[in-house]
């Protein structure tokens, strides 16, 4: 039997600036055509969803979230509703729970019928002294509060749902904490769940299925792809999605993807991910990526987005260094022992390639893209000045310095050396500068080429 994830959508889940209204509402509409069905409003940084999650909100802030709700649900879309209590809350306080009802009312009112409670990012032990009263553990609080919070909301709809993002959601499902979860929580809560990491590189079949025995029910993946907040902003996860079993809608009831920051430029991983998640068998991660790709930047401009996105290519799904840049470099290197003209051409052939498709990107029609990925294409254009300026010094050098290339040999001093003592001045200083860019475009490879370069030079 062919089966389909019940959810496939994206958590507006990530820490840093919330996206703006008309982004989501953009982004509604966006979903709709990819064939998403849910989207999760949990943005940590807005402060009454976390950390002042019992003030109710505003007015007018009320207003946009009904809006928000009403264009879901004029596109298909389903709008889960997320609060998270975790940092304050008291478990065993009946003012809490009423006041976690309010804020659920105020959005059910709106027509809203999906809510959550993330239990993520807080503490794993019960910090309130009346709660240790009441309850033996933490895990014991949230089951009790969550079991709830169900029956309250089924009290007004028959048609209200829950989803619960535990404390431990990820990696070893065999302990105390989850186990209890699975067997405490209402077997009609569906469960979150990110993957063996926090930002899983792979979510496979047996490991998926070993997840649902200890949750007692099959999860919904919270999937930490794109997002690129934390430790990862200096980083833009344009990448191809890869790493999920095709087998996964039999185990699992389906996705949110936690999108970046940058709205307009996760739609490359989201376009991806949504082909996946509507047909997992039939999915092929690079002809999905070249299709979500070109709608983001136009056909015209998919060999300059695939020259930049390999030149980001770090993330959680592909921990490596830029292949395409790498093997560029490496053979331009080996070729350079051979005829240090000819290396330094391949070099150079590929940073001007680089250039022309970052300033295809600047202008691209999409200004929206352009404007959100400009610290990446800056910095990528200061590493393809870099990368030329290494293939100048090739050149300059000759055939010795050539000789040296990509060894960490001493090659001792020589006469020939000397035309080349103003580029080796001004490589380090465009090297001493790239060490304080602030993103991690072209990955180390440049950097590695330059240092190198600088030793043989010494
Ligand atoms: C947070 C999430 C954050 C993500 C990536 C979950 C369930 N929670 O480590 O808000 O965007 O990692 O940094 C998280 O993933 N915690």
């Amino acid at each position: 039997m062919v089966r389909s994830f019940v959810w496939k959508g994206i958590v507006e889940g990530f820490y840093g600036r919330p996206w703006a209204h008309e982004e989501r509402l953009d982004m509604m509409a966006f979903m709709s055509e990819i064939g998403m069905n849910a989207y999760m409003y949990a943005p940590k940084d807005d402060p009454y969803h976390r950390e002042n999650w019992r003030k109710p909100y505003p007015a007018r802030k009320l207003d946009s979230l009904r809006e928000l709700a009403s264009h879901a649900a004029s596109h298909g879309v389903s709008f889960v509703f997320a609060v998270s209590p975790g940092i304050s809350v008291r478990y065993s306080d009946k003012r809490d729970m009423d006041a976690f009802m309010q804020k659920l009312k105020a959005l059910y009112g709106a027509g809203v019928r999906d809510f959550a409670i993330l239990y993520d990012d807080i503490p794993d032990v019960l910090s309130n002294e009346d709660d240790r009263k009441a309850f033996p553990d933490l895990v014991s609080a949230q089951v009790a509060f969550a079991n709830s919070v169900l029956k309250q909301l089924k009290r007004w709809s028959d048609e209200t749902t829950l989803m619960v993002c535990p404390t431990q959601y990820h990696g070893d499902y065999n302990t105390e904490y989850v186990l209890g979860i699975g067997a405490g929580l209402s077997k009609d809560i569906d469960i979150m769940w990110t993957g063996p990491d926090v930002c899983s590189r792979e979510l496979s079949y047996e490991y998926t299925k070993s997840v649902s025995a200890a949750l007692m029910r099959p999860p919904v993946y919270w999937d930490n792809y794109p997002v690129n907040d934390a430790a990862m902003k200096g980083e833009l996860h344009i990448g191809p999605y890869t790493g999920r079993d095709p087998r996964l809608p039999q185990v699992s009831r389906g996705f949110f993807l936690n999108p970046m920051n940058q709205a307009e430029a996760s739609k490359i991983a989201l376009g991806a991910a949504a082909s996946y998640l509507r047909n997992p068998e039939g999915y092929d991660p690079q002809a999905a990526w070249e299709t979500a790709a070109a709608r983001v930047v136009g056909e015209d401009a998919l060999e300059a987005v695939t020259l930049f996105a390999d030149a980001c290519a770090i993330s959680p799904l592909h921990p490596e260094e830029p292949p395409m840049l790498k093997e560029t470099v490496g053979r331009a290197v080996r070729r350079a022992k051979e005829d240090f003209k000819e290396g330094a051409g391949i070099l150079s052939a590929h940073m001007l390639k680089m250039q022309a498709s970052a300033e295809l990107l600047r202008t691209n029609p999409n200004s929206k893209f352009a404007e959100e990925i400009s610290p990446w294409l800056e910095e990528y254009v200061k590493w393809s000045d870099i990368g030329l300026h290494i293939a100048e010094t090739i050149e300059k050098s000759g055939a010795y310095l050539a000789s040296g290339l990509g060894s960490t040999g001493r090659c001792g001093f020589s006469l020939h050396m000397l035309p080349v003592a103003s580029a080796k001045f001004k490589l380090s200083r465009m090297m001493s500068r790239a060490v304080n860019f602030k993103t991690r475009v072209c990955g180390d490879v440049l950097l590695q080429l330059g240092r190198d370069l600088l030793r043989v030079l010494q």
